[in-house]
């Protein structure tokens, strides 16, 4: 809190290949992760690793450029260290980007989904930020997850898609989180297809229950940058370097979309 004037009200998580908002920040005062306390280390290519302070469209915000998986070795409890670190410097709503393979039919590489709401896979089998001693503080030991997706902020979101032309890009849909690093076999793809899944990922959800246990609101986006494959007949197949690829394809689109919402979402 000593090192920054900067306030924040609004903190956003930058996906893979999305972390140029940053650079957008005005009167900035940025941080290395590894000289926060308490923070781990980002080791994926891809994200940067620091903690970026700033103003946007007169609205003071916190940007974490690179963010933390489960894969990468991480306690889910350290992954979403930086969301309580959030609440406590006065953060009322977060917004996460990510990228994702799409398994809805018509999410294509290049489109942006809207998360709706999300199956958090690790979650359901106990792999939880939140298990453990509840920290009353917080949030509550039991938290609601139904509307953790701000409605609001989804009308308001494809509301300024539509000024900015690129409406056709976007729709609203479930991500899911599954816990890589390995990409989805055939038959996984196949399983959350059926199950409703249109975008899956290897990030968010721990950090959008965490915000939700606290009282967050919270806003996320997928980039779709390769679509899952479905069908044993289909010989490609996905790799790091082309989800990079469409992030910095889109990243300028996204970055726009979100200067956007930040500029006109109501702050208490
Ligand atoms: Cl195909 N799967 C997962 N789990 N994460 C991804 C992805 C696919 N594409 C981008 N991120």
């Amino acid at each position: 809190m000593s090192q920054t004037r900067h306030r924040p009200q609004v903190a956003i998580i930058c996906g893979s290949g999305l972390g140029m908002l940053a650079d957008t920040l005005k009167c900035q005062d940025s941080f290395a992760y590894s000289d926060i306390p308490g923070f781990p280390q980002s080791t994926v290519q891809g994200h940067a690793g620091r903690l970026v302070f700033g103003e946007l469209k007169g609205k003071t915000c916190v940007c974490m450029q690179g963010r933390f998986h489960m894969y990468e070795g991480h306690s889910l409890c350290k992954t979403t260290f930086p969301v309580r670190v959030f609440k406590l410097l006065g953060v009322e709503t977060l917004i996460v980007t990510n990228a994702a393979g799409s398994l809805a039919d018509g999410l294509q590489p290049g489109d942006i989904m809207i998360i709706k709401d999300h199956v958090n896979f690790p979650g359901l089998v106990g792999l939880n930020p939140l298990s453990g001693p509840n920290d009353d503080k917080f949030g509550p030991r039991f938290p609601a997850m139904s509307g953790c997706y701000d409605k609001g902020l989804r009308c308001l979101a494809l509301d300024i898609a539509k000024q900015q032309g690129v409406a056709s890009l976007m729709q609203e849909g479930v991500y899911a989180m599954v816990g890589g690093p390995n990409f989805e076999t055939i038959a996984e793809a196949r399983l959350l297809h059926r199950l409703g899944v249109d975008a899956v990922g290897m990030s968010t959800a721990p950090e959008v229950v965490v915000a939700t246990h606290c009282g967050l609101r919270v806003f996320g986006l997928s980039l779709i940058t390769n679509k899952v494959v479905k069908s044993y007949e289909d010989s490609e197949s996905v790799n790091h370097e082309g989800v990079l690829e469409v992030g910095r394809l889109r990243s300028n689109t996204v970055q726009q979309l979100v200067t956007e919402l930040i500029s006109r979402m109501e702050i208490n």
